[in-house]
């Protein structure tokens, strides 16, 4: 369930807010429950998806 949660702040330090998508149900590595956060980080045009992470 993409977007179970979210966070905002600055997590690189670059001076433009990013975004922390929580990923519960999330299913890695052949383990169905598990999860992810998944972040996305700002630009001086806002959100963009080149360079985002995904941690579990
Ligand atoms: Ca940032």
């Amino acid at each position: 369930m993409f977007g179970y949660s979210v966070a905002g702040g600055d997590f690189d330090g670059d001076g433009y807010d990013d975004l922390a998508v929580g990923v519960p149900s999330e299913a890695i590595h052949g383990a169905n429950v598990t999860g992810v956060v998944n972040v996305i980080y700002g630009s001086p045009a806002g959100l963009h998806a080149q360079g985002d992470q995904v941690w579990d």
